[in-house]
């Protein structure tokens, strides 16, 4: 984990090495080329998983990252271009934020009152290094909230500059339906729960699937805050 400060490795060494050890006894055999220092335990639609990849408490650790980024750029349910308000609460981290409002989908470089975004917790840019083996650097992490009935209909990630970086997804919080299908519209889809501490990478041939979230399952872990569901994304944006 060269290039981050001594002690983020740390964090996860208990919860995500020790796994480590067992999981690649059991899971070595899923057959994907694999560049990161950790290995999927299933790949879903051509998305590698990391099952249970931060424990209880990396989960923790991450969680009070969440919060300081919510104090310092708090969720909006942004609307989006068709004037609709999305069910999920949304900030983001980094150099770029993802927003939508009646202009459409992009990144900014600051919020809408002009402050700049807080920076990507370091942590988190560790966890991109284990799970894509340092593809790229992450500048936006998009905070999804995601309480009671909220859920996000399938899309594509393509605001992006450079669609052939990955996009790394951690599950914080209440179980997740997750469902994809392929890179085109009106396919089959298939679906998997998410649970807290679950990573996922969007890269290859999964890096634009249509995916989204049918729904959450409200009460299903205490981690948040107020409850629901945190969902992290780290994409190179610009
Ligand atoms: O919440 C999730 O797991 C998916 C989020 C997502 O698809 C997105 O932010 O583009």
């Amino acid at each position: 984990m060269a290039g981050y400060p001594a002690g983020f490795e740390g964090v996860y060494r208990k919860g995500i090495l020790a796994l480590q050890a067992s999981r690649n006894r059991r899971v070595n055999d899923i057959g994907q080329p694999f560049s990161g220092t950790l290995r999927p335990t299933r790949v879903f639609r051509g998305i590698p998983l990391f099952q249970g990849c931060l424990d209880d408490a990396a989960q923790a650790e991450l969680m009070g990252d969440v919060q300081a980024i919510w104090d310092a750029a708090p969720p909006v349910r942004p609307v989006t271009r068709w004037g609709k308000p999305m069910s999920v609460a949304m900030t983001s981290a980094g150099a770029l934020g993802w927003t939508t409002d009646r202009r459409g989908y992009r990144y900014e470089p600051r919020q809408p009152d002009g402050r700049d975004w807080p920076p990507i917790p370091p942590r988190l840019l560790a966890l991109w290094d284990s799970v894509t083996g340092g593809a790229g650097r992450p500048d936006s992490c998009l905070v999804n909230l995601y309480r009671g009935s909220a859920r996000m209909g399938l899309h594509q990630d393509k605001d992006e500059a450079d669609l052939s970086c990955p996009v790394v997804s951690v599950s914080l919080g209440d179980r997740a339906l997750f469902r994809a299908g392929g890179t085109e519209r009106g396919g089959r889809t298939d679906s998997v729960w998410l649970d807290s501490g679950d990573v996922m990478v969007l890269r290859g041939e999964s890096r634009l699937i249509f995916h989204g979230i049918d729904r959450i399952e409200p009460g299903s872990s205490a981690l948040v805050p107020g409850g629901g569901r945190v969902n992290l994304t780290l994409r190179v944006a610009g």
